[in-house]
């Protein structure tokens, strides 16, 4: 037997588990050793039935995912599910923790299958751009029909155990200890005379016509706008549909095929990089040596749009928050801006009354410093401006408790600027939070020149706490995100003043797969706070640097975005989405015309090709400079903090893909007309003339 699965005889029953930490992922020796156990019990005189189980935490997880891209290995998955089912014994699979993907087609290749209560069961292979690849699309419709197959494939979504059971998916939940349980249930089947009863045979999921139909339609009607785009979420109705109509030996070979067409897609690719890299990037120095320091209660210093976003998250995790403002009316608007989040999702009806009155009782409004002093971690959220932030912090000095982590929440400012107006520097740490941070995913944890370990690794464990995804970045002007952005939107800004209308780049964002194009982020974001930036740094600009003053002669005419109802866009009162805003044409046009520029077209190709690259290159940079620790932690920043579609991995997954010859052959064409802005990073160059790419960097690190 192979070592991975381990073969006992429990009475009359054979128990196979599954031992193959951490999630017991269906690789090869898994695969070998569910066949080989399925042949010893079908000639094994004393097993009349036979469990499969997992050791440790979890029932599998799925394939191996690590096997995606090598050439693959006999016996596949859709052979050992098919080898599982057709045993002449009946198997009875018992499911814990996370029965996903291949896991949960595991066990639908069983006849009867119980579960622990707390068990989680999916097919999450869409999030990875694939399918369901051995019989989850065709056994789950035979089961529980089309609605609850597309709702599980299409969204990824895992259910809880009563959900499954009440699908048919399940056939028992365990009582008490699950294998005990489960021999309990294979007992009685014996006894009973249960016979094999193959999930592909089942008919029940077929029987309703007309809502199997009604879901199909529905569903491909919502994925054109849920999932734009993408391959594998389409093909997943395809198989649903061919699940209704075609015997079970036709779907399962029509979903094999669509399997293998998604394996090849560069969408697979792409989804694959970001699920390691999105786990990769909380391995940092700092956290590999020391423990973070504990956690027990916070505190949020301004009550604002950040201020409130921050407690909300915290509170969402059960964290007590302390929050400080500096009146007894700002923090009567602060409080109000917490309540206003819950209120809204009470009004959506995610959320009760009661939901609320527990998660406000963790919340404890206050005036006073003071009242911060017992707070393990004190996260400052005020006005974006040095001084006043370095105010904060000498006041914080006075009265946090020796080892309390104290966090700045800037997006641009010298985090060492703010740590060295305290007596304790090495406790200070940025925490770069998004808006609306109870919502937005990323978090940048912001390393200053030196500071303590511990006080690092509580960055990351907090992040953990909320739930947030945690990117290391060292302490230089706008760390990972926005000094990349910062030089996409110049990219942009560019564009524009040399022809390209605003609204084609945003088009030609948008369909390469971001939710919204770079004008409507700023837009949204409103214009006066880059104008505000750009004021402070333009004393420290290069003199080479091109410098469009199409933005600040927008914020003159008081087209801050949204917040005025006129940006790039106008927005009709109230309006979320706008239409082009006649001003702004003019304001370019007049712009050209001042600088001698004559316009020309640009194609929506060649606005990606810029925008890309521009992407690419300002991240080799944050690379060398050391700011971010890997590529895949800048692609983890790009696709949690700025939209950038999952299903292309990110930028510097997207530059392999595209080829670091073919971006730097790009650069060098654009840097003929502004060597300033298009200087190829040293980075890229090297790698290029090594033939090494980002992915190796990434093994590196
Ligand atoms: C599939 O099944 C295809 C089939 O339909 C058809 C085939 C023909 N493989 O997330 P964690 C690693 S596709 C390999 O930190 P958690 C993970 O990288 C698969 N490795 O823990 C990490 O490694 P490290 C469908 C895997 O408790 C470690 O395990 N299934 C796999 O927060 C711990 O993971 C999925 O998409 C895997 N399948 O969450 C499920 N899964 O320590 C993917 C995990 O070196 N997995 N690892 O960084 C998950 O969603 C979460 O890992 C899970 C646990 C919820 C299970």
């Amino acid at each position: 037997m192979s070592n991975a699965v381990s073969y006992e005889l429990s009475g009359a029953i054979a128990v196979l588990t599954i031992d193959n930490p951490p999630v017991n992922a269906l690789g090869l020796a898994v695969r070998q050793g569910l066949v080989e156990g399925i042949e010893r019990a079908e000639t094994d005189s004393q097993a009349d039935a036979v469990l499969l189980i997992g050791a440790g935490r979890t029932f599998p997880a799925g394939a191996d995912i690590r096997e995606f891209g090598k050439p693959p290995v006999d016996p596949y998955l859709p052979e050992v599910v098919a080898r599982i089912e057709a045993c002449t014994k009946p198997v009875i699979a018992a499911m814990h923790g996370t029965a996903l993907g291949g896991g949960l087609e595991v066990g639908l290749s069983a006849h009867y299958r119980i579960a622990d209560k707390s068990t989680r069961i999916g097919l999450p292979e869409v999030n990875l751009g694939i399918l369901p690849g051995a019989g989850g699309t065709q056994r789950t419709t035979c089961i529980a029909g089309a609605k609850a197959t597309l709702d599980l494939a299409t969204s990824g979504k895992p259910i809880d155990a009563n959900a499954a059971h009440a699908l048919g998916i399940i056939d028992r939940i365990a009582d008490g200890d699950l294998k005990d349980a489960a021999l309990t249930y294979a007992h009685e089947l014996i006894t009973a005379g249960a016979a094999p009863r193959p999930s592909g045979k089942r008919d029940e999921g077929l029987a309703d016509e007309t809502a199997n139909r009604a879901a199909i339609d529905a569903t491909r009607a919502t994925l054109s706008k849920r999932a734009r785009g993408q391959f594998a979420p389409f093909r997943i109705v395809d198989c649903v549909e061919v699940a209704l109509e075609k015997p079970i030996s036709e779907g399962l070979a029509f979903e094999r095929e669509q399997f293998l067409a998604c394996m090849g897609t560069p969408q697979r690719q792409g989804m694959i990089h970001a699920f390691f890299a999105e786990r990769t990037c909380t391995k940092v120095p700092e956290a590999s040596r020391a423990q973070p320091r504990p956690l027990k209660q916070i505190a949020v210093i301004g009550g604002g749009t950040m201020g409130a976003g921050i407690t909300v998250a915290a509170l969402n995790a059960g964290l007590p928050v302390v929050m400080v403002e500096r009146d007894a009316e700002s923090i009567a608007r602060g409080q109000a801006n917490v309540e206003k989040v819950y209120d809204g999702m009470i009004k959506k009806g995610r959320m009760d009354d009661a939901g609320k009155a527990k998660h406000m009782a963790l919340y404890t409004p206050a005036t006073e410093y003071s009242a911060m002093s017992d707070c393990d971690l004190i996260i400052e959220a005020v006005f974006e401006n040095l001084e006043v932030k370095q105010d904060v912090f000498r006041q914080l000095d006075q009265i946090a408790k020796p080892g309390a982590v104290l966090a700045t929440n800037t997006s641009y400012l010298d985090v060492d600027a703010i740590a060295n107006v305290t007596s304790r520097p090495q406790d200070v740490i940025g925490l770069h939070f998004f808006s609306p941070a109870n919502i937005m995913k990323l978090l940048e944890i912001v390393v200053p020149s030196d500071p303590a370990d511990d006080a690092v690794a509580t960055g990351f464990a907090l992040a953990k706490l909320l739930k947030k995804t945690p990117v290391r970045a060292a302490n230089k002007d706008g760390f990972i995100g926005n000094r990349i952005y910062k030089a996409y939107g110049l990219c942009a800004t560019y564009m524009m003043e040399d022809g390209a209308s605003p609204y084609a780049i945003d088009k030609a964002i948008y369909d390469f797969g971001y939710p919204i194009g770079i004008f409507q982020v700023h837009d949204l974001a409103g214009m006066d706070i880059s104008w505000a930036n750009r004021k402070r740094l333009a004393a420290s600009r290069n003199s080479e640097e091109r410098y469009s003053a199409v933005q600040d002669k927008m914020c003159e005419a008081g087209h801050f975005g949204q917040k005025t109802g006129r940006g790039m866009y106008v927005y009709p009162e109230g309006a979320r989405k706008g239409e082009e805003n006649p001003d702004v044409l003019k304001i370019i046009s007049d712009e050209q015309a001042r600088l001698g520029i004559t316009p020309r077209d640009f194609t929506q190709d060649e606005i990606m090709r810029r925008y890309m690259a521009a992407m690419v290159n300002e991240g080799a940079k944050v690379l060398q400079e050391g700011v971010a620790l890997r590529p895949s932690d800048i692609d983890v920043v790009a696709l949690y903090g700025y939209g950038f579609p999952r299903y292309r991995g990110g930028p510097m997954k997207y530059a392999d893909m595209y080829g670091l010859e073919n971006l730097l052959a790009d650069l060098r064409e654009f840097e003929k007309e502004d060597a300033y802005f298009w200087k190829p990073a040293d980075l890229l160059v090297d790698l290029v003339a090594n033939g090494r790419s980002f992915e190796d960097l990434n093994k590196e690190s």
